[in-house]
């Protein structure tokens, strides 16, 4: 079914599509709520008797901010044909899509209200054994696989042309390498914390590291991304996880997705107490291990870069990744304390005081991150430094 202009679904209208499309029958009575509480978009959940989906769907503007901020709908297609190769290559941890129609800029897509979204859960104290596991295992396999070394320059390039999404990447270069560098009108922070944002702005040596990491993500294009893939981005439970929302998909540098997991690792063991952050500790590091495996695996097992056996360059390959990984996890570490989109674990902490402490420890932890990734080799240096600025 196509439609030629665009029309944002309502509770009803999403229950007609469904049944229009034969997912469910016409005569089924079914519930259908909006639960969306991200950013950008409207998600519905629809209920009958014996299944239920997700129907998504692309605001023409960020929900964020409002109808001042225009956004296109063609996300939604990135986001589509995004989880579709993810699916082709992570596909236990991709939720299954059904249908997609690009002018309505939709996605209808597996339910999975079975499980939480992680940052829900690892704020109300949940630790989910396997999902650093999970989630090195689903960034090295969909990154790899779109690279140079998996596909060739020729299709691996044939598909970057497929996936440019400047205006997505224009919010991240924007909310995440300028802004927060710059007295700009999107910056959002507790008027408690003016004297080290102001420190911030006057800190040249970290602008110059900003820039510097701002041109490796502007110029980039080892692979194809998740682009936002922070934790309330992951659905999760003791046992399973699957990454959503790749509208953010580019090709982009290969740090990008595990420092933004890490990021929002550290930030949500600054909203736990000292007794329950080990387990968030230990997902860093587990990350980070599975990623370099999973990564070596595939580099030896399907290899089309001349160079792929020449001593030396797989290990300087991942310690380049790490470097950079531990530079973006810095920057989105300072961003979600001071620029538009913050998240839940620090602005939740009830106590003021406690709350600013935390949040002057992202900003400082984020800077350290930033100023002095080349000194890091290993996640539990990372650790270690966090330790130290706590
Ligand atoms: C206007 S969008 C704000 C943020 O939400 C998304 O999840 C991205 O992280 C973006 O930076
Ligand atoms: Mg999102």
């Amino acid at each position: 079914m196509t439609m030629s202009s665009y029309e944002s679904l309502t509770t009803e209208s999403a229950v007609s599509l469904v049944k229009k499309l034969g997912l469910f029958a016409q005569s089924e009575s079914l519930s259908c709520q909006e639960i969306g509480d991200g950013n950008l978009n409207y998600v519905f959940h629809i209920i009958g008797k014996e299944k239920s989906v997700i129907v998504k769907q692309a605001l023409p503007y960020a929900k964020v901010v409002g109808e001042s901020w225009p956004l296109t709908l063609e996300r939604a297609d990135i986001e589509n044909r995004a989880l579709r190769l993810q699916g082709k290559y992570a596909p236990d941890y991709t939720p299954k899509v059904y249908y997609s129609d690009k002018d309505l800029a939709i996605t209808i897509m597996e339910d999975l209200s079975h499980l939480e979204i992680a940052r829900t859960g690892l704020i109300n104290g949940e630790d989910y054994p396997l999902i650093a596991e999970h989630t090195g295992e689903f960034i090295a396999r969909t990154l790899y696989s779109t690279s140079d070394f998996a596909m060739g320059p020729q299709e691996k390039k044939k598909l970057q042309n497929t996936f440019c999404n400047p205006e997505l990447c224009d919010i991240t270069e924007g909310l995440v390498f300028t802004d927060p560098f710059f007295d700009a009108d999107t910056n959002d922070f507790e008027e408690g914390l003016r004297s080290d944002v102001e420190k911030i702005w006057q800190d040249t040596a970290l602008k110059l590291h900003a820039a510097q990491l701002k041109r490796l993500f502007l110029t980039s294009g080892d692979a194809l991304l998740h682009g936002d893939l922070h934790t309330g981005s992951i659905f999760a439970s003791a046992r399973e996880t699957k990454v959503i929302d790749p509208e953010f998909a580019f090709y982009g540098p290969f740090g990008f997705d595990i420092a933004h997991f890490t990021a929002n690792l550290f930030m949500n063991a600054l909203s736990r107490p000292e007794s329950r952050r080990e387990p968030v500790y230990a997902h860093i590091a587990t990350v980070w291990d599975v990623f370099n495996r999973e990564f070596t695996r595939l580099w030896k097992e399907d290899n089309k870069e001349a160079f792929a056996r020449t001593e030396g360059y797989l290990k300087w390959l991942l310690a380049d990744i790490f470097e950079q990984a531990t530079g973006f996890m810095g920057l989105e570490m300072i961003r979600r304390t001071i620029g538009l989109a913050h998240v839940k674990d620090l602005d939740g902490i009830a106590d003021t005081e406690t709350r600013l402490e935390a949040k002057r420890r992202s900003l400082s932890i984020g800077a350290r991150f930033v100023k002095e990734r080349r000194q890091f080799s290993t996640a539990d240096e990372l650790v270690e430094a966090f330790k130290e600025g706590l």
